[in-house]
């Protein structure tokens, strides 16, 4: 079975004062240029969030405080991921479905994205997702 859940650990900096994480392209831990950052907070009890897939997007998200986890289906299999750590991200591909649910009431998710907001890059419907991966097995 693939492994759809690519997982990424970042090294805290700090000291006894408390710590620091710094990602950078260039430094190797993001596999992409960041053209764009964005976070998701105060999500509401019981809510679903994502439930799309990009078309050529890369991301990678980090749960900098709070919980919330995350299913990623390839059209194939569905794999999920409890992000609970502000030094661990998940790099999602494009052509990934994102689902992300059970998110903690104090969750704050931190995104860094590869290409700066488009819409059209958006598949919105799960069975137009289907289509288009089974259209390229
Ligand atoms: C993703 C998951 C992890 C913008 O105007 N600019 C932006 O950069 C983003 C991300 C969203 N928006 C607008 C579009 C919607 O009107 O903000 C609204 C909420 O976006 P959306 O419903 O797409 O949010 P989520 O939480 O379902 O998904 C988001 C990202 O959109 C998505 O790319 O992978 O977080």
């Amino acid at each position: 079975m693939k492994n759809l859940i690519e997982t990424i650990n970042f090294k805290p900096l700090g000291d006894r004062r408390g710590h620091l994480v710094s990602l950078e392209h260039t430094l190797g831990a993001v596999p992409f240029e960041i053209k764009r950052v964005y976070y998701l907070f105060d999500t509401k009890p019981g809510v679903i969030r994502g439930l799309h897939a990009h078309k050529s997007l890369q991301q990678i998200a980090i749960c900098v405080k709070g919980s919330c986890r995350f299913v990623l289906d390839d059209g194939f299999q569905r794999q999920e991921i409890l992000l609970d750590s502000s030094t661990k991200g998940i790099y999602i591909q494009s052509m990934i479905w994102r689902e992300m649910h059970d998110f903690s009431d104090d969750c704050v998710l931190l995104v860094l994205a590869s290409e700066i907001y488009d819409e059209e890059d958006y598949i919105r419907d799960y069975q137009m997702f289907l289509n288009i991966i089974r259209k390229d097995q």
